[in-house]
Formats: C-alpha cells, sequence, structure tokens
C-alpha cells in the first residue's frame, strides 16, 4: 500500500491516526512499533575513503549530519537538534566528537547545541549567527578550520536568515568529491525561504557560492523536502526530463524509507529552479527577463504553491 506523499508529515500524521491496511513490510512493522515520525526515515551512511557521512534523520524532516575524518576518527556533527541521537551515532562508530557546524539559529537546526555542549565536554561550536545556541566559534565568509585532517571552509549564504552558513568540507589533496553542508540555503531541488533577504543575495548565494564549487560536490542540506521541491520544478518547467526522473526516483526512495540526500551541485543545475533562473524556460515560466527577478518570482510563487497529491 501507499500513502500520500505531499511529505513525511502526511504520512506519519495518517499513521498515527490509525489508517489501517498495512500488510507488514517496514511501515507496518514500524506502525505496531509505534515509533516517532523520524523514525520512519532510515539513516544512511556514505562511505569515501577520506571522509564518512552518516545522515541522522531527526524531528518531522530534517538531517543532522556526522561527519568522520577517516585519518584521526575526530568528527563533526551538523545542526545537532537532537542531541541524543548523535551521543549514540558517536558511540556506534567509536569516534572523538569535537566540532558542532550550526548553519543558523533556527530552533530546528540549533535548537540541540545547549544540550549537546552538556552531553559532551570540550565542544567547539561554530556559527555565523550571535542567535546560534552555546556559540564559541562566529565564522565569516571563507573562513576556513580543520576536523581532524579535513578541511572545513564557511561559506557566508545569507537570505534565509540573515547569518547563515554553509560548510564545504574536503581532504586535501584528494581525488574524492568534497561534500557541502547547505542548511537552509540549498534542499536538493529547492532553496530556502526568503525570511530574512533578498532574492539578490539568493542569486549569489545559489549561483556565484555554491554553483562555483566542483560540480561533483555532494550536497547534503537541512530538510527532505525533495517530492515537494520536485513537484514545484515540474510545475514550473514541465518538459524537463532531469526533473521527471529525479521525482521518479524520489517516490520510490521515499516508499523504502530511504534518504533522497546527497545530491551533487552537478545535478542541482539540472533540476532545481532555483539554480536554473538563467535558464529561458525558467524566465518565461516567471514573466521574466533577469535571472535575478526570476529568483524572487518564483521563489514567491513557491511560497503559495500548493501541493499536487500525486
Ligand atoms: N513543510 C513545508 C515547508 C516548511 C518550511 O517553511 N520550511 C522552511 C525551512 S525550516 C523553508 O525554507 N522551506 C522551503 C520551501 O518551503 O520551499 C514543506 O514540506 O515544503
Ligand atoms: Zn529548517
Amino acid at each position: 500500500m501507499r500513502f500520500g506523499r505531499s511529505g513525511f508529515k502526511l504520512c506519519a500524521r495518517a499513521l498515527l491516526g490509525g489508517a489501517g491496511g498495512f500488510g507488514g513490510g517496514y511501515l507496518g512493522t514500524r506502525f505496531l512499533g509505534a515509533h516517532i515520525e523520524s523514525d520512519f526515515r532510515n539513516s544512511k551512511l556514505v562511505t569515501q575513503s577520506d571522509m564518512k557521512v552518516e545522515l541522522l534523520p531527526a524531528l518531522t524532516d530534517n538531517y543532522m549530519y556526522l561527519l568522520i575524518d577517516e585519518e584521526t576518527k575526530e568528527a563533526a556533527v551538523v545542526d545537532p537538534v537532537q542531541p541524543q541521537k548523535v551521543v549514540d551515532a558517536v558511540k556506534k562508530h567509536g569516534v572523538n566528537l569535537t566540532t558542532v557546524l550550526t548553519t543558523h539559529h533556527h530552533w530546528d537546526h540549533a535548537g540541540g547545541n545547549e544540550k549537546l555542549v552538556k552531553l559532551v565536554s570540550g565542544l567547539r561550536v561554530y556559527g555565523g549567527d550571535s542567535r546560534v545556541g552555546a556559540l564559541t566559534q562566529k565564522v565569516t565568509h571563507l573562513m576556513t578550520f580543520k576536523v581532524g585532517s579535513l578541511n572545513v571552509k564557511c561559506l557566508y549564504t545569507p537570505c534565509h536568515t540573515s547569518g547563515h552558513i554553509c560548510y564545504l568540507v574536503m581532504k586535501p589533496n584528494s581525488s574524492e568529491p568534497p561534500a557541502v553542508f547547505t542548511g537552509d540555503t540549498l534542499f536538493v531541488a529547492g532553496c530556502g525561504k526568503f525570511f530574512e533577504g533578498t532574492a539578490e543575495e539568493m542569486y549569489k548565494a545559489l549561483i556565484d557560492i555554491l554553483g562555483r564549487l566542483a560540480p561533483e560536490t555532494r550536497v547534503y542540506c537541512g530538510h527532505e523536502y525533495t517530492i515537494n521541491n520536485l513537484k514545484f520544478a515540474r510545475h514550473v518547467e514541465p518538459h524537463n526530463s532531469a526533473i521527471k526522473e529525479k521525482l521518479a526516483w524520489a517516490k520510490e526512495q521515499y516508499d523504502k524509507g530511504e534518504p533522497t540526500i546527497p545530491s551533487t551541485i552537478a545535478e542541482e543545475f539540472t533540476f532545481n529552479p532555483f539554480m536554473r533562473v538563467r535558464e529561458k524556460a525558467v524566465q518565461q515560466h516567471a514573466g521574466q527577463s533577469d535571472a535575478i527577478a526570476t529568483m524572487g518570482a518564483i521563489r514567491r510563487e513557491k511560497d503559495n504553491f500548493k501541493v499536487p497529491r500525486d
């Protein structure tokens, strides 16, 4: 049996509301176990020889990420809103957690910082905004630091919030892809709402900063919004086959409880309407001839978009 897919919230609500008809399978089993919402979502480990990234689903549709330097077994965590889950993952991997990377101050990202620093002593807490809880290291654009042998570069991408930071992680001289943790600036096939910024700022963030990273850079974002984002992308560009293919794949992943993360920067340019604001098809949909005006127009349209159920 299939669920409506207008988001994990709907799925969880349907389950908790006692919707019947589960013929076993993982959803049925988990329903009987009466788990909370994020337990319907599996974690995932992305393994390279230089670093590992464990995706840790949190709350309804957030992700926390455990980043491990394979050479030293030092680790960082991105947006640890559910600290106990982070501590469990750290124990499971037998690594030394030293660092918290906070993308922005919203509670669903930074809301676990205070508790985590009580659970793990000596943590360095990075962020670009004084509103970030337990902040010890306030960072600015292009500031760099280390997690073990990995280099972390801070990318200042204000717009969703005025202090938003993305973190680019790479091992020096490695041939493996870098990772970028994009919080609520760049999502798979979407971007964050412009709560504290302008279309021009989001253009800078997506096109000038993130868009210039190596195309193979893996994108780890703050939320599992991929299906809804791709339905909006399809509305903007009904003839784009990359959108159709990614949406079919994302639905399969959803049905298995699997994450749709990471994507890559190169992929985002094929299906993310906010990364495609220089494309004629997107500008025509928006009724604009300028990329920044198009960014503003499609963001306003998405703010009011009613996601179709299919
Ligand atoms: N729950 C809604 C969105 C909730 C929301 O407003 N999320 C913030 C981040 S915490 C956002 O920026 N969303 C981007 C968007 O809706 O396009 C969804 O599934 O799309
Ligand atoms: Zn968020």
